[in-house]
């Protein structure tokens, strides 16, 4: 039989329209300081703060609450060498063609190339995992929905939770990404690689593209209809 009780919202906070004003002025400010590195310092970071961020994002809204996402912390060298060296050899071969033309030079001005040393350095590397199948108790026969929005929310709010925190971020997408499983110990059928996010402090030369600093302004993003 599925719960159909309702508990009053009584973890609402009201603010006066002046205090809502400068916290959005505030929030803005802060996860605009929010920079994609790939430039991580190998200092430790306890994992009590990384356990936090998890909590934080499985806060997320998800279809039918189903939550359908795992999240693997992983802070072990051997397993981080093994994912950079998986990710180096696919990274090799998209950067030696696989990619296009196009891509690349889409991705010119950020830098990047096959070579993630950061993989190893960042104390902590977050593998994403979505699950297509699971319901809430993760029994496994239950049906998912929305489950990318879902999984994309929840991961938006990890990186918002680990820069709050005073962490570095970096979202990472080896294409494919399917030998995350099995490094991870995750089953592919039911959970699929979906981010891996490197975490850690910068590293004390670490530097932003220019390309990446330019945000579109607030016309070029948004309407409104009043
Ligand atoms: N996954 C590759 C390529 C890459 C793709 C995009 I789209 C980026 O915004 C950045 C990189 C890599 O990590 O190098």
């Amino acid at each position: 039989m599925s719960n159909t009780q309702h508990h009053p919202l009584n973890d609402y906070i009201e603010y006066p329209v002046e205090e809502m004003s400068s916290r959005s002025l505030q929030n803005y400010l802060d996860i605009k300081r929010r920079h994609s590195i790939r430039s991580f310092s190998d200092r430790p970071v306890p994992k009590e703060i990384i356990e936090n961020c998890i909590r934080a994002a499985g806060t997320a809204p998800s279809g039918a609450n189903h939550q359908p996402w795992h999240f693997v912390a992983i802070n072990n060298s051997q397993v981080k060498s093994k994912i950079r060296q998986s990710a180096e050899e696919l990274e090799q071969s998209f950067y030696q063609g696989r990619a296009g033309q196009e891509w690349l030079d889409a991705l010119k001005p950020l830098g990047t190339n096959a070579n993630k040393p950061y993989l190893e350095k960042a104390p902590w590397l977050i593998a994403v995992f979505l699950q297509k199948k699971g319901g809430v108790s993760n029994d496994g026969a239950q049906t998912n929905y929305y489950v990318h929005e879902s999984v994309g929310i929840a991961t938006g709010f990890l990186l918002q939770a680990l820069h709050n925190a005073g962490l570095g971020t970096l979202t990472h997408t080896p294409k494919p990404m399917s030998f995350l499983s099995k490094i991870c110990g995750r089953d592919n059928d039911t959970d699929r690689p979906y981010m891996l996010i490197v975490t850690g402090y910068p590293e004390v030369d670490a530097t932003v593209p220019e390309h990446a600093i330019n945000k579109k302004s607030l016309d070029d993003i948004a309407t409104f209809i009043e």
